[in-house]
């Protein structure tokens, strides 16, 4: 090695140490955006647009009361005359983010929902209600848009490697909550309202409070955030559903420049429904001593889990994919504690896309 090329190593070593110690909060740095499930987690330079697509599934499989996972059979041991079996969400989230300032960006997310429940008839009632196959399964499926959100994030507190957002949302009531499909019951199989998880909206406006808190270090990083869904009001159908608090932190651990890997831990609590769906909470006329389905009563709503969460965050400097960001993201439940009797979450995952300009 000649002298020249000491001395540059020498220069090169010593920038490198200087950038690693800067503690400069770097917007370049994969683990610089939460991990996928966060929503509001960052803002941006004036001027800056951002647009962002995630694509989301949340699987629910057998039935669950407090803490304890149900059978069927339990299930039509409390009155019931149809049990959910099993549901699955797939959710398409299109985001479009733009800082007219440094000190505010705008945030614009607008999810297409795909649902699909499998329900199971109590035996002595399948007869009555003339599933003329004899089969005592049935499923139901909605699809649309869902509730549209528009959010102001505000940073308002930075040091040198930490800063602190707080954000203001609606979610406004744009997706359908009178969607009906086929369901079986007094009169055969004709087209009925759904229950509350088959629908695409809330039916209400909802404030989205949220403050968010991240830090780095020289090859990781942590970040904190606290949300809230509050609704102001029942909807057209005479319900509302449960008000929803999150807290959520995470820790991500840098792998070279493009890459970064993160675990995450999410509380969530959502409150109870609000009035009742009218329309579908009653005791069908054939069977006056049972109810009809889980999902049409109010009891049957709200409650907390404790979910954790893996990801990876993606931010390639060169190649085709030069300054996309991609991201997967998967969490399980680790403790469910449910009001009344509801389907318990097997699983949830993310797989996004983001770029900025
Ligand atoms: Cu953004």
């Amino acid at each position: 090695m000649n002298f020249t090329k000491l001395v540059k190593l020498a220069a090169a070593t010593a920038l490198a140490t200087q950038l690693a110690y800067s503690h400069e909060y770097l917007t370049s740095r994969p683990d610089s955006h939460a991990p996928i499930m966060v929503m509001a987690d960052h803002a941006h330079s004036k001027g800056e647009w951002m647009l962002s697509v995630r694509q989301m599934r949340m699987e629910m499989d057998g039935m669950r009361s407090g803490t304890d996972s149900l059978s069927s059979e339990q299930v039509f041991a409390a009155n019931y005359t149809v049990t959910p079996t099993r549901m699955t969400m797939d959710m398409t989230m299109f985001g479009i983010m733009h800082a007219p300032s440094d000190k505010v960006t705008l945030m614009l997310m607008a999810p297409y929902i795909e649902t699909e429940m499998d329900h199971l008839i109590f035996g002595m009632a399948a007869p009555l209600i003339a599933l003329n196959d004899g089969s005592r399964n049935f499923t139901t499926s909605s699809s649309g848009w869902g509730d549209v959100k528009i959010s102001a994030l505000i940073p308002f507190w930075e040091s040198e490697n930490q800063k602190a957002q707080y954000g203001i949302g609606l979610s406004l009531p744009t997706g359908s909550i009178g969607e009906q499909d086929l369901i079986p019951g007094p009169g055969g199989r004709i087209a009925r309202q759904m229950p509350a998880p088959m629908q695409l909206g809330s039916g209400t406006i909802d404030l989205l409070p949220s403050i968010t808190f991240v830090g780095q270090e020289e090859g990781w990083s942590y970040g904190a955030q606290a949300s809230g869904r509050l609704r102001t009001e029942d909807n057209h159908h005479g319900y509302r559903l449960g008000h929803q608090l999150a807290a959520t932190g995470w820790t991500a651990m840098k792998a070279g420049e493009s890459a970064s890997f993160s675990l995450r831990a999410n509380y969530q609590y959502t409150g109870e429904m609000h009035g009742q769906q009218s329309d579908i909470a009653f005791n069908p006329p054939f069977a006056p001593s049972r109810r009809t389905v889980t999902t049409a009563f109010a009891e049957n709503y709200g409650g907390q889990k404790l979910e954790l969460s893996a990801g990876v965050n993606l931010y390639p400097k060169r190649g085709p994919f030069a300054n996309h960001r991609f991201a997967i993201e998967f969490a399980i439940p680790v403790w469910q504690d449910l009001n009344g009797l509801q389907l318990e979450t097997d699983y949830s995952a993310t797989i996004g896309w983001q770029k900025a300009w």
